[in-house]
């Protein structure tokens, strides 16, 4: 099923009309709405009649989240604050959270991305669908939540919180949809395991996991555990939140709201476009928004686009897996780590939970990574040499993967710590050095 055929199956070059046309208007209204932008396009000798088509866009200046930090808490705002009707705010772990504001024509986008997204996973009206996001600041929860709301299936707002809890109402209230984090898919079937409740007795269809990236190998990992069908969903808070980008059915990639939201990748370094279908970081250009509008807003997401026609009938570009951040990538004695490729060798093997965590240290001049792994307990054993053996495997693999050696220390199942919402898997010990 498709939730708006007009919109997400047009024709390549009618939407690159609707785009040119959001574009012209959009950088008409921040020009004069938003003074930041305003200062920028000055300073560049841009006015907006300057931008005639979406192709123009590599003309305006970019966004950060240094931009969002430095103007806090509303000076992206171009919309007065009577217009806006609700903030939320990301987690910053470092400095100023970053606030986001959406008028109610924002929101009403949201939803109907949001309805796009659980459509696209083959969700309608009769299905119950759980929201484990977290409520509140984070746009996962209520994000989720009104676009459940807004296509008329029946929303129960769970949250993070009470695992088991979660699990009873999965059973009890004949859920048949869930919308997650895919590390947090994981630990519920960990707690069904332990409640003694098999999934397979469970309504559940298909779930929408994001906010985090996962591989291939954890997609297979939670659809076998969880008997249902898991579909990507990406987005991020300066953006709208969830629902920028979503798989269908075909699981190959993730269809962008490019009416909306459009994508370029751009190489990080020099920031100009690199050749269609490279890889490089996401930056995204709001095409209709009000409260806070962005232009090229640097992600710093890694990942590629895919142009090919998609079979589901879709006609908007799809966003490949993102490989990581420009800004969490690890430099270990020289060499670029990204966790995700320590993630897909643990996965690869059966001996191994999906739990990881990465420590990197500074021993004198010499930088070290030591990967915790949980080992499955049907292969935990007592036994000194199959414990070394298992050892050298997992150290050998990392190897030849990430080109540096890695200390490998093996984990007895569920010592690494689970989180609710998104899970910290890499510490790096070296920034407090
Ligand atoms: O995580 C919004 C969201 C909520 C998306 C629920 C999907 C589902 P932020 O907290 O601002 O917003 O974090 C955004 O998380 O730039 C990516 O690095 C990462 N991320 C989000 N979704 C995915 C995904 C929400 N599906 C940041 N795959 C983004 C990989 C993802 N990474």
């Amino acid at each position: 099923m498709i939730w708006n055929e007009n919109k997400e199956c047009m024709s390549r070059d009618e939407r690159r009309e609707l785009q040119s046309s959001r574009l012209r208007k959009l950088v008409d209204y921040v020009y004069h709405n938003t003074p930041f932008y305003r200062n920028k396009m000055q300073a560049m000798n841009l006015l907006p009649s300057d931008i005639k088509d979406i192709d123009d866009i590599v003309k305006l200046p970019f966004t950060t989240k240094q931009d969002l930090r430095d103007t806090y808490p509303y000076g992206m705002f171009a919309a007065p604050i009577r217009d806006i009707v609700r903030l939320h705010a990301s987690t910053g772990t470092t400095g100023k959270p970053t606030v986001v504001g959406y008028t109610r024509q924002d929101l009403a986008v949201w939803q109907e991305a949001i309805a796009r997204v659980i459509t696209a996973a083959g969700g309608a009206r009769q299905d119950i669908i759980s929201v484990g996001y977290g409520y509140g600041l984070f746009t996962g929860g209520l994000g989720f939540h009104y676009g459940v709301e807004h296509m008329g299936a029946t929303v129960i707002p769970t949250s993070t919180g009470n695992s088991e809890k979660h699990v009873r109402l999965l059973r009890d209230f004949g859920i048949t949809g869930l919308a997650v984090t895919p590390s947090y898919a994981l630990y519920l079937s960990e707690v069904m395991d332990k409640m003694g409740i098999d999934p397979a007795s469970l309504q559940l269809r298909f779930a929408n996991l994001g906010g985090e990236p996962w591989s291939p190998q954890m997609r297979k990992d939670i659809e076998q555990k969880l008997h249902l069908k898991a579909y990507n969903c990406y987005g991020l808070s300066e953006i709208v939140g969830p629902g920028v980008a979503y798989e269908c059915e075909e699981q190959n990639g993730s269809h962008f709201n490019e009416d909306h939201f459009y994508p370029e990748i751009l190489c990080p370094d020099t920031l100009q476009p690199v050749p269609a279908g490279d890889t490089g970081e996401l930056v995204i250009t709001t095409l209709t928004k009000t409260g806070m509008p962005l232009l090229r807003y640097r992600t710093k997401d890694i990942t590629s686009l895919d142009y090919a026609p998609c079979p589901c009938g879709r006609t908007n570009v799809r966003l490949n897996a993102i490989l990581g951040r420009s800004d969490d990538m690890l430099i270990i004695r020289g060499i670029n780590v990204y966790p995700s490729q320590v993630e897909s060798v643990i996965l690869d093997m059966p001996e191994f939970e999906p739990h990881y965590l990465l420590i990197v240290d500074r021993v004198g001049i010499l930088d070290s990574l030591e990967v915790q792994v949980e080992v499955r307990s049907e292969y935990y054993s007592d036994e000194l040499s199959t414990i070394l053996a298992l050892k050298k495997k997992l150290s050998d693999r990392l190897k030849s993967v990430l080109s540096i050696k890695a200390a490998v220390k093996l984990v007895e199942p569920n010592s690494i710590e689970r989180t609710a919402g998104k899970s910290k898997r890499v510490i790096d010990k070296r920034e407090l050095k």
